[in-house]
C-alpha cells in the first residue's frame, strides 16, 4: 500500500480512531439491500430514510466525483456488563458523551490530515458520522472491517460488536483494503456467522424477518429512541426493563469474546447513568433531566420519550413500590407519557389510582389506552 495511505492510517489510529480501512467506490454495486428494506416498509416512520436513499446507494450524489471511503469505528466496549440485573436497561452505546459530538471533531482532524498527509483540497472529501446519507455498515463491510451479521450489525473479528462507525467519503483514489471472505460470497450477511442464529433467536419482539434484515417497526431501538408517539402495545411486555435502545441481538454474538476491552480514546464515560433507579427516572422533572443528561444521546429522546419508557420499563417491573410514581404521570402534561403510565398503572394493580387523571383526560389516544385497559 501506498505509503502515504500508511501514514494516514497511523495517524488516524494515533487520533484515537480504533478501524481505520479503505474501500473503493466502484458504480451501480451498493444498497439494492436498501431498497428492498425501504419497500417493504421497514423504516417505520423514518420518512428521512426514504427521502435520502438515492444518496446512499450512491455517494456520488453526496460528493460529486467521489471514489473511495475511509472507514472509521471507534471501539466503545467498556468490559462490564450492563443492567439486568434490578434496576432499568440502557444500550451501552448511550452510557457514554454523545458520540456524534465526540466524534465529529476527531473527523475534523481527519480532514486535516487527509489534506497534509494525502494532500487533498478541502473540496475533495467530506465526512459524516451516523447521521449523513452514508451507508455506512455496508461501506465497513466492503472495507474488510468487518462482516455483516445475521443480527445485521457489522462485526468486527478484534472488537465484536462494539464499534461506531464513521465514513470519509473522498475524490481520491485510494488502495481499498480487501473485504473479509471466507468460502462463501465476501458480501454475504452472515459471512462468519456460521449455523449460529442466537441473534435472531434472542430478539425479544422478533424484529428480524429474515437474516441480517431488521423490521424497524418492531426493533425495540426503534422504538425506544426513534419513535416519539406511542409504542405500541402488543410490544410494550418484551421491552422489559430496557429505558433506552436495545443491545440483546448484540449481546448474544458469540464474536464479542474476541473483543478487547477498547480504547475509547474520543468518548467519555457516563456509566453512572446506568446506576440512576427506575423510580427516580419516573420522577425526572425537566431541570433534572436536562442537568443528568446534558451532552448524551439520551437526551435527544426529551424528558417525555423517557418517561415513556420508563413507564414501559415500570408496567413490566412488577414492583408496586412504583405505582404512585408512576399514577402521577397519568396526570403529565404529555398525551404519550400519560397514555403508557396508564398502561403501567393498570399493569402494577394501580387502576385505582387514576380517577382524577381518567375524569380529567380528553386525549382520544389516553382514552384509548384507559378503554384497552378494560376500564
Ligand atoms: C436507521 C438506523 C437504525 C434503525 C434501523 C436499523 C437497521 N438495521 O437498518 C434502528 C433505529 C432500528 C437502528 C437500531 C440500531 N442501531 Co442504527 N443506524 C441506522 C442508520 C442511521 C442507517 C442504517 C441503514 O441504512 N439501514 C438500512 C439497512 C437496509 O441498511 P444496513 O443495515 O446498513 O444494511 C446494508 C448493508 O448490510 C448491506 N450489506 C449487507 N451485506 C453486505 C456486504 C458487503 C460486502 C457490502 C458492500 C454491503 C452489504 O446491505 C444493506 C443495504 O445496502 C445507521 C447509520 C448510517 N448512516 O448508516 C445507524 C447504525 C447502523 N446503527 C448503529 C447502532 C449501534 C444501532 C443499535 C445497536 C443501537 C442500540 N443499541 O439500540 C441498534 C441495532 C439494531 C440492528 N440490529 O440493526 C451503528 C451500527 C454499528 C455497527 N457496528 O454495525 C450505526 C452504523 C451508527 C454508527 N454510526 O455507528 N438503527
Amino acid at each position: 500500500m501506498d505509503a502515504r495511505q500508511q501514514e494516514l492510517r497511523a495517524r488516524l489510529a494515533a487520533l484515537g480512531f480504533d478501524e481505520v480501512r479503505f474501500a473503493g467506490i466502484a458504480p451501480g454495486s451498493l444498497g439494492g439491500g436498501l431498497r428492498s428494506w425501504l419497500d417493504s416498509g421497514y423504516h417505520a416512520d423514518m420518512d428521512w430514510m426514504e427521502r435520502t436513499a438515492g444518496k446512499r446507494m450512491d455517494p456520488g450524489l453526496v460528493l460529486a466525483g467521489a471514489r473511495s471511503v475511509v472507514v472509521l469505528g471507534v471501539d466503545y466496549h467498556d468490559g462490564g456488563r450492563r443492567g439486568g440485573d434490578r434496576g432499568p436497561v440502557w444500550a451501552r452505546y448511550s452510557l457514554y458523551g454523545d458520540y456524534h459530538d465526540a466524534i465529529k471533531p476527531a473527523l475534523e482532524r481527519a480532514g486535516a490530515l487527509m489534506e497534509e498527509v494525502l494532500g487533498a483540497g478541502p473540496a475533495d472529501y467530506r465526512y459524516y458520522v451516523d447521521t449523513g446519507p452514508v451507508l455506512e455498515r455496508a461501506w465497513a463491510a466492503r472495507s474488510g472491517a468487518g462482516f455483516i451479521g445475521k443480527n445485521a450489525m457489522l462485526i468486527s473479528r478484534t472488537h465484536g460488536n462494539w464499534l461506531f462507525l464513521a465514513c470519509i467519503l473522498t475524490r481520491l483514489e485510494l488502495e481499498p483494503d480487501p473485504p473479509l471472505r471466507s468460502r462463501g460470497d465476501p458480501g454475504a450477511v452472515g459471512l462468519l456467522c456460521g449455523n449460529c442464529t442466537r441473534c435472531l433467536d434472542a430478539c425479544p419482539t422478533q424484529a428480524f424477518p429474515s437474516p441480517g434484515v431488521v423490521d424497524a417497526r418492531r426493533c425495540i431501538s426503534y422504538q425506544t429512541i426513534e419513535n416519539r408517539g406511542v409504542i405500541p402495545r402488543e410490544l410494550r411486555p418484551a421491552i422489559g426493563a430496557r429505558v433506552y435502545g436495545c443491545d440483546t441481538c448484540l449481546d448474544v454474538c458469540p464474536w464479542n469474546r474476541f473483543a478487547r476491552v477498547g480504547r475509547r480514546m474520543l468518548l467519555s464515560s457516563r456509566g453512572e447513568i446506568a446506576g440512576i433507579p427506575l423510580k427516580d427516572l419516573l420522577e425526572l422533572t425537566p431541570a433534572r433531566f436536562a442537568e443528568v443528561f446534558r451532552g448524551t444521546a439520551i437526551k435527544r429522546i426529551k424528558l417525555a420519550g423517557l418517561l415513556r419508557n420508563a413507564c414501559v420499563a415500570a408496567g413490566n417491573s412488577g414492583d408496586p413500590s412504583l405505582a404512585g410514581a408512576v399514577a402521577r404521570l397519568a396526570s403529565h402534561a404529555s398525551p404519550v407519557v400519560r397514555a403508557h403510565a396508564v398502561w403501567a398503572a393498570r399493569r402494577l394493580g394501580a387502576a385505582d389510582q387514576l380517577g382524577a387523571a381518567r375524569a380529567a383526560e380528553r386525549d382520544p389516544e389516553v382514552l384509548a389506552e384507559y378503554a384497552a385497559a378494560g376500564g
